[in-house]
């Protein structure tokens, strides 16, 4: 059951889109029958879309923490849900990627297990009572990706975590950096890039940036507020596109702002043997492994990122991508998948 802010496809899901076929894709690989419910125009190459038409849910990020429940006429998430009401019989467990009201009170009203991936953190209270109903309620049947995320909502030690996953095969192993370092994700103010721009500037490093501008006037300010160059926006690139670029990085500078529930950029960077230096917060800072894959930095120091720049080449690069294999391959994730809907199965079959 996917995310209601945008077709599968469409980048509007943003990392939702990754984790949700990643995970399909290898439940499948493991002889399990996965069909996929989203919004119509939904497009995900070899799996079986089931599209529902009608209005796409408002972004939850986007809402204030007093923020009632809304749903937009003709909601394309009721219409998911009355869907999977209707057909629930055909499956033994549904899985829910919305970050959306709707589908945890309806949890009561299924006969078949719902198991709930939630992917972000606390958010909104309106939303934070229904998860914590629902984890009183169908304890065992919330996951999240990082016990930081967790630990946004009462009594964290609840959820199920479950990290994430990529598929390594395509993502390639480059031993010999060229001298730049790389950022990666969002530009937006959440994601802190004037540290990433500062700390590279001083430890005298061209700094490479991908990701989507949603906002280009923000991106006006952060070059405004840096004259003098030293860094470069590289554009929006696809995965394949992507992973090249970034593994000729020395380093991946990450400086989240927020708690980012788990940063699949790092193990990107990691897959490409690229060193991550991340601020200590959020998910990031439970995948980097300090001084061994990267370096974790007191939050919101600029100067401790220079510092970790400069300590970049006491990384061994093949480290990372042997740390990314270990924890981070399709067959981990599907692992941990399986094991949680199992014992849902369990539970609540
Ligand atoms: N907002 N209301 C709502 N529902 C979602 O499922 C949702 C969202 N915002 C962002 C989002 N999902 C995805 O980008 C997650 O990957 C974060």
């Amino acid at each position: 059951m996917s995310t209601p802010v945008g077709a599968l496809g469409s980048g509007l899901g943003g990392g939702v889109e990754l984790t949700l076929k990643n995970i399909a894709q290898e439940l499948i690989q493991r002889g399990h029958t996965v069909q996929i419910v989203a919004p119509e125009r939904s497009v995900m190459p070899e799996l079986s879309i089931i599209p529902i038409p009608g209005t796409v849910q408002t972004t939850a990020q986007t809402q204030g923490r007093d923020a009632p429940i809304t749903l937009p006429n003709q909601s394309v998430l009721g219409n998911m849900w009355d869907h999977a009401r209707r057909y629930q019989q055909d499956y033994d467990v549904l899985i829910n990627f919305a970050y959306d009201w709707l589908p945890f009170y309806l949890t009561p009203f299924f006969t078949r297990p719902i198991a709930h991936l939630v992917s972000m953190g606390s958010l909104t209270d309106a939303m934070d009572s229904m998860i914590e109903q629902t984890l009183v309620r169908f304890p065992g049947t919330l996951a999240v990706h990082s016990r930081a995320q967790a630990e946004t909502f009462s009594g964290g030690d609840r959820f199920r975590c479950v990290k994430n996953g990529l598929d390594l095969s395509l993502y390639q192993f480059c031993p010999e950096p060229e001298n730049v370092l790389g950022w990666v994700g969002r530009i937006a103010p959440e994601k802190g890039i004037e540290d990433a721009i500062g700390a590279a500037r001083r430890a005298g490093r061209l700094l490479k940036i991908w990701g989507a501008m949603p906002d280009p006037d923000y991106w006006q300010q952060v070059c405004d507020r840096y004259p003098g160059g030293g860094f470069c926006y590289e554009g929006f690139l696809d995965t394949q596109a992507l992973q090249a670029e970034l593994g000729k990085c020395q380093g991946l500078i990450m400086t989240p702002k927020w708690v980012e529930a788990f940063g699949n950029v790092a193990i990107e960077a990691l897959a490409c043997g690229v060193p991550v230096i991340a601020y200590e917060r959020g998910g990031p800072s439970e995948i980097v492994q300090d001084g061994k894959t990267g370096w974790l930095v007191e939050p919101d120091r600029v100067d401790g990122l220079v510092a970790a720049i400069h300590q970049l080449d006491l990384i061994d690069r093949y480290t990372c991508r042997q740390q990314a294999e270990a924890e981070y391959s399709m067959q981990a994730m599907g692992d941990r998948m399986e094991a949680w809907l199992a014992e849902i199965l369990m539970k609540h079959g």
